[in-house]
C-alpha cells in the first residue's frame, strides 16, 4: 500500500537517491510525482516551492523542500537518528559532512566536468579517508551506533554516484568497501537497487555521471 509519502522531483536520482534508499530500506512505499524541465521552466511549480526548488516531499499534510531536512524528518519517524541525544548529534555531523562531500560532486558534475573530473578523482582519496576512519572505528558497520541512520543511506547514496565516475575509487577503504556491499547486501536495499524504477534513472540532470 502506498503510504502517506510523496516524492515531487525531476527525473533523476540526485538529491532524492538517499532518501529513496531509506524509505525503501525501511519498508514504505511512496508515490511519484515527475517533474520534466521544460513544464518546471514555466515557473509555476517553482513559485510555490518555499526556496524555489525540488525535491518536494510530503507526508500527509506536511510539505517539506531541502533533502537533508526529509532525511531528518524520516529518521525521526522511522527510528533511524541514533538511539540518544547524543547519537543524534554524531548523526546530524555525519549527514552534514556527508553534504560537505555532495556539494563538491555536484559541483564537479554540473560545473567542472570535462576540465575538472580528473582532478576531482585524484583528490576523491582526501574525502573518503574521513569516512573510512569513522566507520573502521565504529566497527558495527554503520556510521554511528549499532543500528542505521539516515546518515549511512546518505553516504551510502553518495559512494554509488562515486563507484559509477570511478570504479576503483574505494580499493583502498576496506571498511567503505565493506560498508557498501553490506548496504546493497540488505534485501529491500537489493530488491529497490534491482528495480526498474530504480535503474531507469540517471544520477544527474546534465548526463555526466
Ligand atoms: N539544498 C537543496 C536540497 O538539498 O534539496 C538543493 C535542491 C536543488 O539543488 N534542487 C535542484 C533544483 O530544483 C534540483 S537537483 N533545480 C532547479 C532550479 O533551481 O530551478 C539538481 C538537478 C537539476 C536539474 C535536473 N534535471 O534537469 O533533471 C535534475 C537535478
Amino acid at each position: 500500500m502506498v503510504g502517506p509519502y510523496t516524492i515531487t522531483y525531476f527525473a533523476v536520482r540526485g538529491r532524492c537517491g538517499a532518501l529513496r534508499i531509506m524509505l525503501a530500506d525501511q519498508g514504505q512505499e511512496w508515490k511519484e510525482v515527475v517533474v520534466d524541465f521544460p513544464e518546471w521552466m514555466k515557473g509555476t511549480l517553482k513559485s510555490t516551492c518555499v526556496f524555489g526548488q525540488l525535491p518536494k516531499f510530503q507526508d500527509g499534510d506536511l510539505v517539506l523542500f531541502q533533502s537533508n531536512a526529509i532525511l531528518r524528518h524520516l529518521g525521526r519517524k522511522h527510528d533511524a537518528y541514533g538511539k540518544d541525544g547524543d547519537e543524534a548529534a554524531l548523526v546530524d555531523m555525519m549527514c552534514d559532512g556527508v553534504e560537505d562531500f555532495r556539494l563538491k560532486y555536484v559541483k564537479m558534475i554540473y560545473q567542472e566536468y570535462d576540465t575538472g573530473k580528473d582532478t576531482y578523482i585524484k583528490d576523491l582519496p582526501n574525502h573518503l579517508d574521513k569516512f573510512e576512519a569513522v566507520l573502521a572505528k565504529n566497527k558495527t558497520g554503520f556510521l554511528v551506533g549499532n543500528k542505521s541512520s539516515f546518515a549511512d543511506y546518505n553516504l551510502f547514496d553518495l559512494l554509488l554516484n562515486h563507484l559509477v565516475l570511478s570504479s576503483t575509487c574505494l580499493d583502498s577503504f576496506p571498511s567503505l568497501k565493506s560498508f557498501v556491499e553490506k548496504m546493497s547486501a540488505r534485501p529491500k536495499i537489493k530488491a529497490f537497487l534491482d528495480s526498474e524504477a530504480y535503474k531507469k534513472l540517471p544520477i544527474n540532470g546534465n548526463g555526466k555521471q
